[in-house]
């Protein structure tokens, strides 16, 4: 006799084909390549979780595009998730933050492009905080041309056909929308399965917890300083202040945004001059998810996804999370547009 929790059991996997069966004209080349990013996530789950052990820490000597050190963990992954989508032959091309240039894959006439932050937040790895995955889905719009070009690439977040994160955390999460809701997993290591805990999740409406790095503030505009000041006030409705969490691993502080409503920023700076996240696959797979799940993502001017890109690896600042804190600190940032560096 089945148990009632054992009853609505649902895995990864039957969840991606039970969605597919709602589309009839469906190939299951998506649901494939979901499959493809859910195995390669187990994989490096079971790498991230014994790292210590395995002598997988520290530095490779290499370094990304960005002049980075690259972590051993973040070369296997990477190698992780190109490989399994290597595997499956429909997609033509991936970036990557860990290889400069695009990666063509062996399926040319491939349809879809995917955009990977490997292991994001890997400057964690060392101290055993959390890091993720992150993916992002395009179709590629000249698909029968032969020659697999970056332009092709070049694709606003609006066109995102899927998009997604794991989290390697207390528990490995995993979360993806393709643009009717966002569904989460947790992965059930007795069995090797992620399993279903929420359909469709919805991120508060309002939250109040912020979420930045406050080692920048003598370099944010002054709306964005008015703005932190106003967290710091009493909120009427709570009657205390806001409260500050800040992990420094995007995709947790996104995932602690998403679950307990609130707001992530990570704003231009004199150090970094446009934002230091990456547009294509931080900021926007991660917009995606926020915007399915009721909240809002901008650079501060604009809709994330709605940037067109120039450059794969370009760079944006990002607000984003709970709709009223967002629009909020907006209304701080055009409040005291004319007043920039003053303060
Ligand atoms: P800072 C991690 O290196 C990362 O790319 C994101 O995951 C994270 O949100 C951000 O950088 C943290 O940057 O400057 O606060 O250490």
């Amino acid at each position: 006799m089945q148990t009632v929790s054992e009853a609505r059991l649902v895995t990864l996997e039957e969840y991606i084909i039970q969605s597919q069966n709602r589309f009839p004209g469906a190939t299951g080349e998506l649901s494939q390549l979901l499959r493809d990013i859910g195995l390669a996530a187990k994989i490096i789950s079971r790498e991230v979780n014994k790292a210590g052990i395995t002598n997988i820490l520290g530095v490779d000597g290499s370094k990304n595009v960005h002049g980075e050190e690259v972590k051993k963990l973040d070369v296997f992954s990477d190698h992780q998730l190109i490989s399994a989508l290597e595997r499956s032959q429909i997609t033509c091309m991936v970036i990557s933050e860990e290889n400069d240039g695009i990666v063509r894959l062996s399926s040319k006439g491939g349809k879809y492009i995917v955009y990977l932050d490997p292991l994001d937040g890997s400057s964690n790895i060392d101290v055993n905080v959390s890091v993720g995955s992150i993916f992002s889905i395009y179709m590629r719009e000249a698909r029968f041309d032969p020659t697999v070009k970056e332009s092709d690439a070049l694709q606003p977040g609006i066109r995102q056909v899927a998009a997604g994160y794991v989290l390697y955390g207390s528990s490995t999460t995993l979360a993806y929308t393709t643009g009717l809701g966002v569904s989460l997993f947790t992965l059930d290591p007795s069995i090797g399965e992620f399993i279903l805990c929420n359909r469709n999740i919805k991120i508060p409406q309002k939250g109040t917890i912020y979420s930045i790095n406050e080692g920048s503030y003598n370099s944010w505009d002054l709306g964005l300083k008015k703005y932190i000041k106003y967290c710091q006030e009493t909120d009427p409705e709570t009657g205390r202040p806001y409260s500050a969490r800040y992990i420094g691993s995007m995709v947790a502080d996104v995932h602690r945004t998403l679950i307990k409503g609130g707001i992530f920023i990570y704003p231009h700076s004199n150090r970094y001059p446009e934002g230091k996240l990456r547009l294509m696959y931080e900021c926007n797979p991660l917009s995606m998810i926020i915007e399915q799940a009721g909240g809002m993502a901008s650079n501060g001017e604009r809709r994330i996804m709605e940037i067109e890109p120039v450059a794969i690896h370009q760079r944006t600042p990002i607000y984003m999370g709970s709709p009223i804190n967002v629009r909020k600190v907006l209304d701080f940032l055009v409040e005291y547009a004319e007043e920039k560096t003053l303060a």
